[in-house]
């Protein structure tokens, strides 16, 4: 299976990220990638390519031209109003003041445009962004010209980024990228399978009106983890996308044999949907060891669940999203991988 990935990703690499009322180094770190790469070299997974410059056509398909915009211009914005920290939203228009006007003030406009606040903007967050758009595009190009897998190593990660927010340390959402990119490459139905911890806020957001691409999500119930006010189960699509968009929220503690259940359901909903490819938003924070997780899943689990996905017999793209005990990110992804390659 080729890798697609960028050197690019370095450019993301904030020193804060605001957890537990304290300014730690974020999670969402640029190490991640060094783990992931060595896995991949250390299984002869494939070759490494770096992305092709697919443009910005599909980017602004998927994402608001004023948040584009507001990607673009913040950090600079933020150094010239003389602060000393990185961007970090604190007010927003909330329920209480649910304004749609849009600030010129920098402060207004980060929290007009951010979800979370854990996540700061720093020097060259958005340049990493758009490198990891591309590295999904690409991994998206290369899938429409018939390979069978794809690994798109995008950092920084994309499914909390919804159609103009970021957060959850995502700014671009890589995998609704891909799967716009298919649809526009002949694939008349896409479906979304995200295994990440965490629901896919930006991603079900962004097709929750649509019947073309199913959205899946396998989370941490919303009542007790990130992000918190999307991801239940009753939310399952609007007009058009009614009935494509299905959510399994999973309770705290959960082990692989119960997650499985989910992804069972999941594919049988995949297969029946007749997709022509799939993109999998691959987090690996599912994992027993991650540190802001809460599920328990082993190493060896990671290997079943791409021969499970393998077993749908649809071309697939992998694309990078969380998975935070670093060391052990590599090995996850990897055996995610080599478990779907096994199933050729
Ligand atoms: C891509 C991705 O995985 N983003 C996740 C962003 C989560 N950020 C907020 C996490 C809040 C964590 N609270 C942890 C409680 C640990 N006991
Ligand atoms: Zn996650």
């Amino acid at each position: 299976m080729e890798t697609i990935h960028s050197s690019k990703h370095v450019l993301r690499a904030s020193r804060t990220e605001l957890h537990g009322g304290e300014l730690v180094a974020p999670f969402e770190c640029p190490e991640r990638v060094a783990y992931v790469l060595e896995a991949v070299e250390s299984a002869r997974l494939g070759e490494v390519s770096p992305p092709d410059d697919m443009g910005d056509r599909i980017v602004r398909e998927i994402h608001d031209a004023g948040y584009l915009d507001f990607l673009g211009s913040a950090w600079r914005e933020w150094e010239s109003a003389g602060y000393n920290g990185e961007a970090i939203a604190t007010v927003w228009p909330s329920r209480s003041m649910p304004s749609t006007r849009i600030p010129d003030d920098i402060e207004g406009r980060l929290g007009y445009y951010c979800l979370a606040s854990e996540t700061s903007i720093s020097a060259g967050t958005a340049e990493a962004a758009y490198a990891a758009a591309q590295v999904a595009l690409t991994g998206a190009e290369r899938l429409a010209r018939g390979a069978r897998g794809v690994f798109s190593l995008c950092r920084p990660p994309g499914h909390h980024a919804s159609r103009d927010q970021f957060g959850g340390y995502c700014f671009l959402n890589n995998a609704a990228l891909a799967a716009q990119h298919l649809r526009g490459r002949g694939c008349e139905r896409v479906a979304i399978l995200d295994v990440d911890f965490h629901h896919g806020n930006g991603t079900q957001q962004i097709f929750y009106h649509r019947d073309d691409v199913l959205f899946l999500s396998l989370h941490g119930d919303p009542l007790a983890a990130f992000p918190h006010f999307l991801g239940y189960a009753d939310e399952q699509g609007e007009g058009r996308g009614e009935g494509f968009t299905h959510n399994y929220p999973l309770p705290k503690g959960a082990t692989y044999e119960r997650w499985c259940e989910a992804l069972e359901d999941a594919r049988k909903r995949i297969v029946s949907y007749g997709a022509d490819a799939l993109v999998v938003s691959l987090g690996v924070d599912t994992f027993e060891k991650d540190p802001i997780s809460f599920f328990r899943l082993g190493s060896a689990d990671y290997s079943d669940m791409g021969r499970r996905i393998g077993g749908t017999g649809m071309p697939c793209l992998f694309v990078l999203e969380g998975g935070y005990a670093v060391a052990e990110v590599g090995t996850n992804v990897v055996n995610v991988l080599t478990g779907f390659e096994s199933t050729a």
